[in-house]
């Protein structure tokens, strides 16, 4: 199987967990970000991730991706539940965490901003929704902040290393580890104990590595 992604899409991380963490082979193909055409012939759509099946056929949209890996892999079943604790932390979240990480993800050495060409069509379009990159980077400082004390609610959740809710690998992992390793991206980022571990732990299992050596 192949599996189209970027490597800053959290979405793509989410894919690229399930095999991972169920011993799956697959092979991890990077499109350059301003690639419209090979996705768009693969879905319809412009956008990543997308696995190709064994039988040459496509399948987009992660959650459906990480379903169906997990049944084929038969080692267990994630759990869909989200507790609401988590999933409000998720929503609350996802408002101010793309300020951080997007800003960053040009500057760190991805394959798909390997172009000047798609460094431009990522910048423009993202700064198209979060403002200037550099007026989100000037702001590092106030957002980390607000991240750093919704931290420290997370941390309160963390009922396992090896998984979030203690009881097993759930769709919660599936949500959560893909926004903490972006976040590995910010320099003066720090992860309470706990989702410390838990982040090291899920990185290790999964096979998907960290940002943190190579912060801004
Ligand atoms: N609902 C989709 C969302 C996927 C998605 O939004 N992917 C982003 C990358 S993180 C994308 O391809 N955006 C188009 C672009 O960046 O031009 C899923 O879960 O797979």
């Amino acid at each position: 199987m192949k599996l189209y992604i970027y490597d800053h899409c959290p979405f793509c991380v989410r894919a690229r967990m399930i095999f991972g963490l169920r011993g799956l082979a697959v092979e991890e193909i990077v499109l350059l970000n301003d690639d419209e055409s090979t996705p768009i012939g693969m879905i319809g759509a412009k956008q990543v991730p997308i696995l190709q099946k064994d039988d040459g056929s496509y399948m987009g949209e992660s959650l459906d991706i990480v379903r169906y890996i997990d049944n084929l892999a038969d080692k267990g079943r994630l759990k869909e539940e989200i507790r609401p604790e988590v999933q409000a932390w998720l929503d609350k979240a996802n408002t101010y965490i793309s300020k951080l990480v997007q800003p960053r993800m040009v500057s760190i050495g991805l394959p798909e901003f390997a172009t000047q060409g798609a460094v431009d069509y990522f910048v423009h379009k993202k700064e198209a929704n979060i403002g200037s990159f550099a007026e989100n980077l000037a702001k590092t400082g106030e957002y980390l902040q607000t991240l750093h004390t919704d931290l420290a609610d997370l941390e309160r959740q963390v009922a396992g290393g090896d998984n979030l809710n203690g009881e097993g690998l759930s769709m919660e992992d599936i949500h959560v580890f893909p926004l903490l390793r972006n976040l590995t991206a910010v320099r003066g980022l720090v992860l309470p104990p706990k989702l410390k571990a838990y982040t090291d732990n899920i990185a290790a299992a999964s096979g998907v590595p960290l940002y943190t050596d190579r912060a801004v």
